[in-house]
């Protein structure tokens, strides 16, 4: 049975299983598994095509890409592939820009390398049947990171078993800053972290650099992310200090080829605490000359440093308001002291005030009206809901709303409300409803993804051997990646491209597999929070059920301010009626949100405070749609869990065995989910569950309620 001890023992479980030592299929190569081609028509294609390797180039960037070439051609083909010289005869594959390589710039790749931008890349087949030279497959950039791009998205290709034979592809990022947010603290834990310690191992560092952290890099450039932000935005000072600049910049040194600029979290009040001075009032002038010597600091020891993420005046962490002065100012003052550096100011729009009236408006209430006011190396970094990562929100109505600034998407990759490493949760689908939700702030448009000028991910990386605590948690890592690089990708397609390279390209395997991610998320929202309620959560660690939760130390972290349910009905009334926090939106989104006819089922309780016998489109009322819905997300586990079932055989023991054993306790978790909520809403609605698949609770309300279940 669940137990708060079982919450811990998971936090746990990666530690204890850090040190294993290197298997084979392990998880450990991620999505950068290299096998050989099963399909032996496909490998004698690739095998013909494929004979060498010309890589331009020696700088540190086009080393990684031609030792990834090589190492990935090596696995895949199944022999080594050698490197040659350019201008040597075969079938090659020639990388290189046309200002390293005479080859490439010989090839009048102008158009399509100027659509390929900065970190883009052109990969096309050369020649052909009427040439008597074999073909050539060119992977052509302008910038050395560009062709470590494509030298991936080539491999990927192989990996998933596409033709060679015709390659006509440009491609560039959508979204200039891909950014991993890593909340590691400086003592080796990491908040939300559920895969074990910390990657960093700061007591190591400068001196020693673990051969881990090239493969942390490789498997970030291999989706494009082109950012890090080391520490916690629940920042400790220390982190600015020499001792801790010079771990950074080792980190960095490793990072470099790979095309990924480190970022540090900074204290808002480091003013005070590292540096001794008495205020850190962004107006004061000593405060803005210590943080321009702290920013020289910075830059010496690492000279492409990305700048700074700060979480100010938000759960406790200090920030500008403190001295009356606004996040714009706190803001300003740090992007004045990297724009001479070229370093960027990730400043976060997660905020939120005790005593509000609706915590969903808060963040748009503190920050439209700062719009316009902020520099041009600020990028506002706003979470993809108004209220914290849960299994489903409205997208944020800051998106849309802020037209004069710079905005960045932040999502949480470590799945903090929605089961841990545990639960079988695909992500990719909250992401992509939220990016391609339409804003309608100018009529028909624009939608979230075209506001973005950038992507931040809340990490899931840890030091367990497979690097997220589960094999199926490492998906998330990878949809982040590949959506921050093109936010139109959709969920289908990269479930599709990251099972083929993490298990195999066995149809039978990865279309029902397939279908069980994509179902995932809507699973999980129907037996923790269906038809929109939210943040139901168990208190402070959030693993499990806890809609009682009403002792929390500020309100708007209680349960019950989330639901509000009584003896009427249950939901927040967020109409004109209520906090009004449908003002936020564009008019037809007022419109369909604020209406009780209008409103989707998803959105429902999360806009209107709804009578339990209110009849819904289902024909239902309400409170037998509200039971139906988490019976129907036990019933999706179990169907989960049956198509893994039958899957047995199909891939490696060690996966097949861990992703079985986790979804059996996410059955038994969905099911707990269920039985206490609908017990404890009863008690408001009075009603009978009706029979359904899921049978009576299987303990009291009270079991459930007290402490240790
Ligand atoms: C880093 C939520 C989490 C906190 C997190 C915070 C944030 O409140 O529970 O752990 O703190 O979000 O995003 O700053």
């Amino acid at each position: 049975m669940p137990t708060a001890a079982r919450c811990l023992a998971l936090v746990l479980l990666g530690l204890l299983t850090a040190p294993a030592a290197a298997r084979a299929e392990d998880g450990y190569e991620l999505w950068l598994r290299y096998v050989l081609v099963s399909d032996a028509t496909r490998l004698a294609q690739y095998r013909a095509a494929v004979t060498g390797i010309v890589v331009a180039g020696d700088s540190s960037t086009a080393r990684a890409a031609r030792d990834e070439l090589a190492r990935g051609l090596r696995g895949l083909l199944g022999s080594e592939i050698p490197v040659v010289r350019d201008g040597a005869r075969g079938a090659l594959v020639i990388t290189g820009t046309p200002a390293n390589s005479p080859t490439i710039a010989g090839l009048g790749l102008r158009e399509p390398l100027s659509r390929a931008g900065a970190e883009g890349y052109v990969i096309e087949t050369r020649g052909g049947s009427k040439d008597p030279q074999p073909p050539t497959i060119v992977i052509a950039a302008n910038t050395d990171i560009g062709v470590l791009y494509g030298a991936f998205a080539f491999l990927r290709l192989i990996q998933t078993h596409q033709p060679i034979d015709a390659l006509d592809i440009v491609e560039s990022p959508r979204l200039r800053h891909r950014i991993l947010d890593h909340w590691d603290n400086l003592d080796g834990t990491i908040e939300r972290g559920y895969a074990g310690a910390s990657l960093w191992d700061w007591p190591a560092l400068p001196d020693a650099t673990a051969p881990r952290y090239t493969d942390y890099a490789r498997a970030n450039a291999s989706l494009g992310i082109n950012g890090t932000v080391l520490n916690n935005v629940n920042a400790k000072a220390a982190s600015l200090t020499p001792e801790y600049i010079a771990k950074a910049a080792a980190l960095a040194g490793v990072f470099r080829p790979y095309g990924i600029r480190v970022y540090l979290s900074a204290r808002f009040t480091a003013p005070i605490e590292i540096g001794g001075l008495k205020t850190a009032d962004p107006l004061a002038p000593d405060v803005r000359a210590w943080w321009a010597r702290k920013a020289d600091e910075i830059y010496a020891a690492i000279p492409d440093f990305g700048g700074f993420l700060v979480k100010a005046n938000s759960e406790g962490q200090p920030g500008p308001q403190d001295y009356k002065r606004t996040h714009a100012d706190g803001a300003n003052l740090l992007a004045d002291v990297l724009a001479p550096h070229g370093g960027l100011v990730m400043w976060r729009a997660f905020v939120y005030a005790e005593n509000a009236d609706d915590r969903a408006k808060q963040a748009y209430a503190e920050f439209t009206p700062l719009d316009g006011l902020f520099r041009t190396n600020v990028l506002l970094q706003i979470k993809n809901g108004p209220i914290d990562f849960q299994p489903r929100e409205p997208f944020n109505p800051l998106f849309g709303a802020m037209p004069r600034t710079a905005l960045t998407i932040e999502l949480q990759i470590t799945k903090e409300y929605l089961g841990f490493a545990t639960h079988l949760v695909y992500l990719a689908p909250l992401w992509e409803e939220v990016l391609t939700a339409n804003t309608h702030v100018n009529g028909s448009g624009p939608a979230v993804r075209s506001v973005l000028q950038g992507a931040a991910g809340v990490a899931n990386t840890g030091s367990s051997r497979s690097w997220c605590g589960a094999v199926f948690a490492c998906a998330n890592w990878h949809a982040f990646g590949r959506l921050a690089w093109n936010p139109g990708l959709t969920s289908a397609a990269l479930a599709d491209e990251w099972l083929r390279m993490t298990f195999t390209n066995d149809a039978a395997f990865v279309e029902p597999v397939k279908a069980m991610m994509l179902t995932s998320r809507q699973a999980a929202v129907d037996y923790m929070t269906p038809l929109g309620l939210t943040h139901l959560m168990a208190r402070g660690h959030h693993y499990g059920p806890g809609p009682w939760v009403n002792d929390a130390g500020r309100p708007d972290q209680n349960s019950t301010y989330f639901h509000r349910a009584d003896a009427a009905g249950i939901g927040f009334d967020r109409t004109a009626g209520g906090s009004n926090a449908v003002a936020q939106y564009a008019a037809s989104w007022r419109e369909t949100f604020g209406r009780l006819d209008r409103v989707p089922d998803d959105y429902l309780l999360w806009f209107h405070h709804v009578a339990w016998d209110h009849l819904m489109a289902s024909g239902r009322t309400l409170w037998n749609e509200l039971t139906a819905r988490y019976c129907r997300g036990v019933e999706a586990v179990r169907s989960m869990r049956a198509t893994w079932a039958s899957l047995a055989g199909r891939i490696d023991a060690g996966r097949y065995e861990e992703t079985r054993g986790f979804l059996g306790i996410q059955e038994q978790e969905a099911r707990w989910w269920r039985d206490a909520s609908v017990l404890y809403f009863q008690t408001f609605s009075r009603q009978p569950i009706a029979p359904d698949s899921c049978g009576p609770p299987e303990h009291t309300l009270d079991y459930y309620r007290s402490p240790g279940n």
